[in-house]
């Protein structure tokens, strides 16, 4: 009988508990306040970032504007490849280089050559912007573009021209193409270029000549819940660096009386202001390799599960928006290494946040506003809705909840949210467990914002505290959640010194590692307990444990080479011989360069005593701007440091201008005392010898 229904019935109830209370009114918020648009923006969390045109193909950072669109040509182009990728990894939108600073434009403007429409991509029929807004209509995504102020191939860029062409661009984006939800703008703006031929240095003066008011009002009029990127916002700001994190404290307001885009002190954009008097979110942009664009040189580089992991704690986990970038290659879509790598974070941050650990509590509040449990109470902080909250007495300056769970519990993360729509509220909170019937303090923050997330050790306990120390009006909570996340298992980082002593490391607490130096089938792992030595074995295997779960990573063999404790540089061709350490320092970080510019050259190690070994190996500097990278080579190996004789083994280094890992030249066994390593030549454009590392085995 539906009359009678069971939810009726309670619904009735409610009515005649609560309906006849005076309602309590809700506290008053906090300005600066968020606009919707910023709201729906910071609840994204983290988008895509694909940096992709001329400089693609040009194998640049950044071009000089002199490029002819015939060089931009993808052989497999497919923005569906990009869609689907950022939607599985969890995205929600895509911003694109629709022009960077070369000028080129990935879609067919109407305002100028330098274009797709003059490239042989689709005989000049493509458009990558109606692609990717095709794509991402399909999977459910937003997008947005990157439209570069700074255009080195713009004849007129530096004059009242360029304003209204950049504007029509604008237009463009903002008109063919549906909504665009975010603007971004960058800083780099001014210097040399090609400038239509001119080929000179042009500089602007970023506070005035964009007349930035007026051309955001455009935008605004196109989507007026657009959201503007830039370093002064309004709609977001830059975060102050470029390598995805935001500090701990992290204000979402700042006050931009003497900022632009391109011109801000990005100290101040990594806190935010906490007396700024306008909501400016930070978003914290980063490429998941070393540079922005595709280069194949990279494919090694792509950037670790840790250090993603650790890019999405700072930036998501510190009240900031993370946009991740993807350097697209020449074909047109994303590497599989990175598609795969961001597939690897995604699924452990599932892990991560899977079972929210305060659903079985009991959750008790120092107080509820006017005890109206019904609209403030402390069940709205696990209901996994960022809009609802709990909120103390009005004039509490310092709050606290208190969880109590039925058994004990271990946790590792801790997750806490602020109805952002009410404000940016608290300044200070710390969190303590229950240890041996007294409270101990784990955690001593500042700000949480829209999402603050905390990496700890393990922590077992029946008993969790937190207080909301100070704040800049009563302190209310949307989220406040406990997980206990899976360890990152991934084999341990291996470093070795050059007295020979290697020590196994992991940015993940709590693991155990174990190692094998030797290359038998069947291993007798020991387990790491400090540094050691690896006698005269050039093949050492490691793997992580996790004591609890027993859980291994997989197992990682690393090719070393010999000890090189006793060994010396006793000769090199130019520069000193202290520099030329570097060289067999077993820090792959740090390098020798000669000084000599196109000359052969040559370096001479003094292994201590005669040795013997079959391969030679050498890393190339392994910096973001390579230099000194050889690719003919002669070896040499004597017992007598003036007399060498023919070189052992020569040849060239095939691939090492795109893949600069470790190069190995293999050779018959041979001894000797002392090794010539001479460079014949260089690659195409480097002009010196540079050597992070060499070594035997
Ligand atoms: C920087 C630009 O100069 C880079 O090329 C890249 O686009 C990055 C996202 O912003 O400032």
């Amino acid at each position: 009988m539906a009359l009678f229904s069971f939810r009726r019935i309670v619904a009735f109830l409610i009515l005649i508990t609560f309906g006849c209370q005076p309602s309590i009114k809700p506290p008053e918020p906090i300005g600066p306040l968020p606009s919707q648009a910023q709201l729906d923006w910071q609840r994204m969390e983290m988008n895509m970032f694909l940096h992709f045109n001329m400089n693609t193909f040009t194998n640049m950072e950044w071009g000089l504007g002199g490029e002819s669109p015939e060089q931009f040509n993808p052989t497999d182009f497919d923005a569906r490849q990009w869609a689907q990728i950022a939607k599985n990894a969890g995205m929600r939108a895509i911003i694109l280089t629709a022009k960077h600073h070369d000028g080129f434009c990935l879609w067919p403007s109407e305002f100028t050559e330098h274009s797709v429409k003059n490239s042989p991509w689709k005989n000049g029929k493509g458009d990558v912007l109606k692609e990717l807004a095709e794509a991402c209509k399909e999977y459910g995504l937003k997008m947005g573009v990157y439209l570069s102020p700074w255009d080195r191939n713009h004849a007129q860029y530096g004059t009242p021209e360029y304003i209204t062409y950049f504007r029509n661009q604008l237009n463009e984006l903002f008109t063919n193409y549906g909504e665009v939800f975010e603007f971004w703008i960058d800083g780099a703006n001014g210097g040399d270029g090609y400038y239509g031929g001119a080929n000179e240095t042009r500089t602007i003066d970023r506070l005035t000549y964009y007349d930035w008011q007026n051309t955001f009002n455009l935008a605004f009029e196109k989507n007026p819940n657009v959201i503007i990127f830039s370093d002064a916002g309004p709609g977001c700001r830059w975060v102050g660096n470029e390598e995805g994190w935001a500090k701990e404290t992290n204000w979402s307001f700042l006050d931009i009386s003497d900022m632009a885009p391109g011109k801000a002190d990005s100290d101040v954009l990594q806190t935010g202001m906490p007396n700024g008097d306008q909501w400016i979110p930070a978003e914290a942009d980063v490429s998941i390799r070393l540079g922005w664009y595709y280069h194949d040189y990279e494919d090694h580089k792509v950037k670790s599960l840790p250090r993603l992991l650790d890019i999405y704690y700072n930036s998501v986990g510190r009240n900031a928006l993370l946009l991740l970038n993807f350097p697209v290659d020449r074909r047109g879509k994303i590497h599989p290494i990175d598609s795969a790598r961001i597939m690897e974070m995604s699924v452990q941050l599932k892990q991560d946040f899977k079972t929210g650990l305060i659903k079985n509590a009991i959750i008790s509040a120092s107080n509820v506003r006017g005890d109206d449990h019904q609209h403030f109470g402390t069940q709205f902080i696990s209901d996994n809705d960022p809009s609802t909250y709990w909120a103390p007495e009005e004039g509490t300056d310092s709050a606290s909840l208190i969880i109590e769970f039925p058994e004990v519990v271990s946790f590792n993360r801790i997750l806490l949210q602020e109805p952002i729509q009410m404000g940016q509220r608290i300044s200070s909170f710390s969190v303590y467990y229950e240890e041996d019937n007294s409270w101990v303090k784990i955690a001593d923050q500042t700000t949480i914002g829209y999402k603050r997330l905390l990496r700890l050790n393990d922590y077992s306990t029946k008993r969790v505290k937190l207080v909301m120390e100070s704040n800049r009006a009563i302190p209310l909570l949307s989220e406040f959640n406990l997980f206990h996340a899976p360890k990152v298992l991934v084999p341990p980082t291996v470093n070795r010194i050059k007295n020979g002593e290697v020590t196994l490391s992991s940015t993940e607490n709590g693991l155990d590692f174990y190692y094998y130096a030797g290359s038998d089938e069947v291993k007798i792992w020991t387990k790491y307990e400090q540094p050691f030595d690896t006698e005269n074995a050039t093949s050492l295997s490691v793997k992580s444990v996790d004591p609890i779960s027993k859980n291994e990573s997989p197992e990682e063999l690393i090719h070393m080479s010999l000890p090189k404790s006793n060994w010396k540089v006793v000769h090199v061709s130019s520069g000193n011989l202290t520099d030329a350490e570097k060289a067999i320092d077993e820090n792959p970080n740090s390098w020798w360069e000669s000084e000599n510019r196109n000359a052969l050259e040559e370096i001479i190690i003094d292994f201590g005593t005669e040795i013997e070994f079959s391969e030679i190996t050498y890393l190339p500097m392994q910096e973001r701007y390579t230099k000194g990278f050889i690719s003919n080579y002669e070896c040499y190996l004597s017992n007598n440091p003036n007399n060498f004789g023919k070189p052992i083994v020569s040849g060239e280094f095939s691939n090492i201008a795109n893949n600069p890992i470790e190069q190995v030249i293999k050779f018959t066994k041979r001894k000797g005392r002392y090794l010539k390593f001479k460079a014949v030549s260089f690659i195409e454009g480097h002009q010196s010898a540079g050597i992070a590392e060499l070594g035997v085995r």
